[in-house]
C-alpha cells in the first residue's frame, strides 16, 4: 500500500461497512436553491415520486447508484460527489456530465498487477478497506449540466427527463442514462494516459490502459508496450484501439450485432480492403441497398456543377467536399445516373465526417471517406476500382476483424473523451459510447451492454459472499459464513472463524461436514477430524479444537 495520488482535493469521510453488492452513497454538494437542491414543484414521473425538481434528480442519481450497486460487489462504500454545474452548451451539441476518480491507487493489498493505478473505488473493493478515506477522499466527483435544467435557446432547448423508464420525449436527456455512464467513468471506464502526449500518469501503466491496444499490426500492441509517442499516435488511429481481453470479446459476441457500415474496396488488390465511412442524413440509408459498382470521379470533381446525362450511370460517383453543399453534390450524382455516392475530405482527419443536409429527393446511399483514404482511392480510379457501399455483414458493428470491442479514437483526439469510450459505431447503442443516445436500455450486462464485462476484466471481481476472494476465480466456498467466530447449531464455540485463501471460512468446513454426513455421530466425528487438521496446521490451539468439537456434539 504505497502510493496514492490525488486527482480532486475535496473532504470527509465515510465509515466502511459491509454490503452484498455494493454500496454507491450520492453526496449532493450543491448550494441551496438549485441542483439537487432544486424547490421548483414537479409531477410525479416515469416511476421517479419526487415532488421537487431537486428531489427528482437525488432519486435518479439513487437509481443508477442502486444499478450499479446491484452489479458490483465490495465490502466498502463507494463515495460520490455530485453537483449540478453550469458545463458548456451549443445549440448543436452540450456536455451533458463529466466524472472521474478522486483519488487512485496503486500497490494496495490484492491489487491484481503490482505498479499500476487502480481508481479508488476499485482499488478498495479488492483490499477489503477504505483507500480513499487514508486520502481524506471520496471516490469519485461528478459533475452535471444546470443548463439543462430549464430549456434554454443555447443548449438547443434540451432538458433533464427524470423518469427511470427511458421515455424521454423530444428534446429530453434521459438523465438516468447519463448518471450510470458518468458513474460508469468514476468506478473504472477510464485511462489516465495523457491522450495528448500518450504519457502515463506519474511513470505507472493503469488498469484500463492494460487491455488497450492498437490492432494495426497483425498481433494487437499493448498500449503497456509503446513509448508515449507510440501511444499518442495509437490513441489518434480511428477504429484500431481496441480493448483485449476475454471477457470482454465474449461479451462482443453476446452484444454486438453484425452490419458495419464501409466502403470495400474489392479491385485492384493494391488497395483492396475495408475503409470506414461516414454516413448522410440524407438519401438511403448505407446498406439499403448495399452498392458494388466501378468507381468514377465527377466530370466537376467537386460535383457542384451539373453533370453530363448518363456520365455515372450504373456507377458510384467520387466527388470532393468543398463550395456546395453535401446534398447537392450527392443530387447531382443521382442525375448523372450514379447508384450511390461517396464524397472525400478535403481536409486531415478521422474518422470521416458525417453529411448533414436534407434533400427527400435523394433516393441513392451517400457515404463520406477520409482525405487520406480518398486520395488513395481516387489516385487509381482511372485505372479502374471496384468497390462497394454497404453493410459488411460479416463484421459486427464495433468490433475488429479479431472479435475485439473498439474504442473511441478519432483524430484529432477529444481530451475527455478518446480511448474511454466504445466507438460510436457500436450497435446495439452503449451506454459508454461518447455520446448519449436515446435508445439506451439502463442495462450495464450482454445482451444489451459490455460495460459490466469491462469492469469484471479490470478487476470487479464478481464476489457475492463478500470474502474478498473472486467468486469465478479461486472461492472454493460460494456463500461464506463470515461470523466472527464459529457458531455451530447456535452454540458460539468462541473459536475464531479464520478465512483461508481458497475463500472458504472454518464455518463453511464445519457445513461441509453437516452435507456429508448421515447421523449426528457422523456430523461429530468429521467436525473431530477438522479440528484434528486445523490443530495439526497451527490454525487452532487444543484448547480451541476441545470448544470447536463441543459445540458440535451440542448442536443436535
Ligand atoms: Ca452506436
Ligand atoms: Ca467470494
Ligand atoms: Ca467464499
Ligand atoms: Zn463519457
Amino acid at each position: 500500500m504505497k502510493k496514492s495520488l490525488l486527482l480532486i482535493a475535496l473532504v470527509s469521510l465515510f465509515a466502511a461497512q459491509a454490503f452484498a453488492g455494493a454500496h454507491l452513497v450520492v453526496n449532493n454538494l450543491d448550494p441551496a436553491g438549485t441542483g439537487f437542491n432544486d424547490p421548483t414543484p414537479a409531477a410525479p414521473v416515469g416511476g421517479n415520486p419526487g415532488t421537487t425538481k431537486g428531489q427528482q434528480a437525488l432519486n435518479v442519481f439513487q437509481q443508477a447508484a442502486n444499478i450499479w450497486g446491484a452489479n458490483l460487489d465490495s465490502t466498502v462504500t463507494i463515495n460520490i460527489d455530485a453537483t449540478f454545474e453550469p458545463l458548456a452548451c451549443t445549440a448543436t451539441g452540450s456536455v451533458l456530465g463529466s466524472a472521474g476518480a478522486q483519488d487512485i491507487w496503486s500497490d494496495f493489498p490484492n491489487a491484481e498487477f503490482s505498479g499500476t493505478w487502480y481508481h479508488s473505488a476499485l482499488a478498495s473493493k479488492r483490499a477489503g478497506i477504505d483507500l480513499a478515506a487514508i486520502d481524506g477522499l471520496h471516490d469519485i466527483r461528478a459533475r452535471f449540466n444546470n443548463l439543462l435544467a430549464t430549456p434554454n435557446a443555447a443548449c438547443g432547448n434540451l432538458t433533464w427527463y427524470f423518469g427511470y423508464d427511458g421515455n424521454e420525449g423530444a428534446n429530453q436527456i434521459d438523465l438516468l442514462a447519463v448518471v450510470l455512464h458518468e458513474f460508469g467513468h468514476g468506478l473504472g471506464f477510464s485511462t489516465f494516459v495523457n491522450k495528448s502526449s500518450g504519457a502515463e500518469l506519474a511513470g505507472l501503466h493503469d488498469i484500463y490502459e492494460h487491455y488497450l491496444a492498437d490492432d494495426s499490426t497483425p498481433t494487437p500492441t499493448s498500449f503497456l508496450d509503446m513509448t508515449d509517442a507510440q501511444r499518442s499516435a495509437a490513441i489518434i488511429n480511428p477504429l484500431h484501439v481496441v480493448w483485449n481481453g476475454p471477457k470482454v470479446d465474449a461479451a462482443v459476441t453476446q452484444t454486438l450485432a453484425f452490419g458495419t457500415p464501409g466502403v470495400i474496396v474489392n479491385s485492384p488488390a493494391s488497395i483492396a480492403g475495408n475503409y470506414l465511412v461516414g454516413s448522410a442524413a440524407f438519401g438511403a440509408p448505407i446498406g439499403s441497398p448495399t452498392v458494388t459498382a466501378n468507381l468514377a470521379i465527377a466530370a466537376d470533381p467537386l460535383g457542384c456543377a451539373a453533370l453530363p446525362a448518363g456520365s455515372l450511370t450504373g456507377l458510384i460517383g467520387v466527388a470532393t467536399r468543398g463550395t456546395c453543399t453535401f446534398a447537392v453534390k450527392a443530387k447531382n450524382m443521382q442525375n448523372a445516373g450514379a447508384i450511390g455516392a461517396i464524397i472525400v475530405n478535403n481536409a486531415a482527419g478521422s474518422p470521416p465526417p458525417g453529411l448533414g443536409g436534407a434533400d427527400p429527393t435523394i433516393t441513392i446511399p451517400v457515404g463520406s471517406l477520409t482525405q487520406a483514404d480518398g486520395n488513395a482511392i481516387k489516385a487509381l480510379i482511372p485505372s479502374g476500382v471496384n468497390a462497394t457501399l454497404g453493410v459488411d455483414s460479416t463484421l459486427r458493428a464495433g468490433s475488429d476483424r479479431a472479435g475485439h470491442a473498439m474504442l473511441y479514437a478519432p483524430n484529432p483526439v477529444v481530451g475527455g473523451s478518446s480511448t474511454s469510450h466504445w466507438d460510436p459505431i457500436a450497435s446495439p447503442n452503449q451506454l459508454m459510447e461518447p455520446a448519449i443516445n436515446g435508445d439506451l436500455t439502463h442495462n450495464v450486462t450482454p445482451p444489451y451492454d459490455m460495460t459490466l464485462p469491462l469492469f469484471r476484466e479490470i478487476g470487479w471481481d464478481p464476489d457475492a459472499d463478500l470474502d474478498l476472494v473472486a467468486d469465478d476465480n479461486g472461492d472454493a466456498c460460494l456463500g461464506s459464513d463470515l461470523q466472527p467466530s464459529v457458531i455451530i447449531g447456535g452454540n458460539n464455540s468462541g473459536v475464531p472463524n479464520t478465512l483461508f485463501t481458497n475463500g472458504c471460512s472454518i464455518k463453511d468446513l464445519v457445513n461441509q461436514c453437516s452435507v456429508g454426513a448421515k447421523n449426528h455421530g457422523a456430523f461429530s466425528s468429521c467436525v473431530a477430524g477438522l479440528g484434528n487438521a486445523l490443530l495439526s496446521n497451527g490454525i487452532i490451539n487444543s484448547a480451541q479444537k476441545d470448544a470447536l468439537q463441543s459445540a458440535a456434539a451440542r448442536a443436535k
